[in-house]
């Protein structure tokens, strides 16, 4: 047997991933490869190579941690550390998080598995990791000081349980936690049913909602903040430069969003109605399942909904909350809708000369305005449809539902083209062709899908 020594000295770099082939063979294996992902774009789906079949999640902007198996164990290894996280296109934020990137990679297994995860910290300061949700035995809770002591700067601690129930879960660290959340530390953990046909879907997409509160022009978050956070961000990532959640049409598609937040997030979702599906405390009975167009997602919780994509389009899937599809800004701009500005341009621009006033026809200007920011800084309100400027920040996105996209095919399509009398023009004195000749019997929306 291995004894704990030689376990911790085992460095992560020597160490390479064994196959299953190691099962009923000895244990004495060192710790896993720790992974480490450099690339902040969404990866492909991991596909299982091993027991029981199951459709794996697509993480937007984020990754799935890889395990091997010692002796039927499924043995994961984590490592907390500093990380350089790009935020969008252009600025980096540095934060804290786990084997190269904030969010941390998703963990997945199966009901029934056994895992063993091996958590290294490179941290500063101590840490743990709770396992919200999961259950397991009181001293692998992962509160520093009730269930273990934290983990010492430069130890491995292992975390060993079996996964008795599926559904989705979180994990984040209960030990500073004001602090190491605020700096991005947090992961979603994914156990698949047993059975790959009790709630198959065809597509899987996982969202943790975090904040952040990065002064423009700097890297690194506030942590003292409390509510008035600046940057909200899907698994660290912010519009524009979330990936689209691509499917295909007719697919059923599962969204499992965690909040670990310190504010709930109303996400909506435009072109469809859909059914709550699960929480964090389990699969919600068919009979239970409600319909929503927006469901309020409360700290310290996930909720997943699920539809049949029958209905072609780009439709936003966003944070309800309009503040949160902003990117940085300041709080104390005066409204000035309404106002004539120019005597107080004039007499600030004698003392600032490349003074703008902005916000006395609304702020959409600002959508469309190349002000000069502050080094690693993206703009308030960004990116350019096929329209024009989207004027969105933040906690935004757009699901994109094509015909014949392949099933492991996430690459965004591009944009949709709305078919001919299908979008919104503008009167010009007379109706168009289109629009007098076709019967008021020809269906132009949607039906309502009975699959839900
Ligand atoms: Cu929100």
């Amino acid at each position: 047997m291995i004894n704990r020594r030689q376990l911790l000295g085992a460095g992560a770099a020597g160490a390479t991933l064994v196959s299953s082939k190691a099962w009923g063979q000895t244990m004495n294996m060192g710790l896993p490869e720790a992974a480490v992902m450099d690339s902040a774009l969404t990866q492909a789906p991991t596909r299982p190579t091993s027991g029981p079949d199951y459709n794996p999640v697509v993480t937007l902007n984020g990754w799935t941690l890889p395990h091997r198996m010692n002796n039927g164990v499924k043995e994961f290894h984590l490592v907390a550390e500093p990380v350089e996280r790009e935020l969008a296109d252009g600025m980096v934020a540095r934060l804290w998080g786990y084997n190269g990137q904030s969010t941390g990679p998703t963990i997945e297994a199966v009901e029934g598995d056994r895992v063993r995860i091996y958590v290294t910290n490179r941290l500063p300061e101590h840490t743990t990791v709770h396992w919200h949700g999961l259950i397991l035995p009181s001293g692998m809770d992962g509160v520093g000081g009730l269930s273990h002591p934290g983990i010492p700067p430069g130890k491995t601690f292992v975390y060993e349980f079996d996964l008795t129930k599926s559904g989705t879960f979180m994990y984040h660290p209960h030990g500073d936690e004001m602090v190491q959340m605020a700096m991005g530390m947090m992961g979603m953990f994914v156990v698949h049913p047993k059975d790959p046909e009790f709630m198959r879907v065809d597509r899987d997409f996982l969202i943790m909602l975090n904040a952040f509160d990065i002064d423009p022009g700097t890297y690194i978050p506030r942590i003292m903040t409390m509510t008035d956070f600046n940057l909200w961000t899907w698994n660290s990532r912010i519009f524009p430069d979330i990936d689209p959640l691509v499917v295909n049409q007719g697919d059923k598609v599962r969204v499992r969003v965690g909040n670990l937040t310190m504010t709930n997030h109303p996400i909506h979702m435009h072109g469809y109605d859909f059914k709550v599906t699960c929480t964090d405390g389990g699969w919600v009975p068919e009979a239970a399942q409600w319909p929503e167009v927006s469901i309020d997602i409360p700290v310290g919780a996930m909720r997943a909904y699920e539809f049949t994509a029958d209905h072609l389009g780009d439709w936003a899937i966003h944070c309800h909350k309009s503040h949160h599809t902003m990117n940085a800004m300041g709080h104390d701009v005066p409204t000035l809708i309404g106002t004539n500005s120019t005597n107080m341009t004039r007499q600030i621009r004698r003392e600032q000369p490349e003074f703008m006033p902005m916000g006395t026809a609304g702020m959409a200007d600002m959508g469309e305005m190349s002000m000069p920011l502050p080094n690693n800084t993206v703009p308030m309100m960004a990116g350019w449809g096929p329209h024009g400027p989207l004027e969105m920040g933040g906690m935004f996105s757009v699901v994109k539902v094509r015909q014949g996209i392949d099933a492991d095919d996430y690459e965004d399509p591009g944009w949709y083209e709305n078919p001919p009398g299908t979008e919104a023009y503008e009167w010009t004195g007379e109706l168009p062709d289109f629009a007098q000749n076709h019967s008021p019997k020809t269906q132009i929306t949607p039906k309502p899908t009975s699959k839900g």
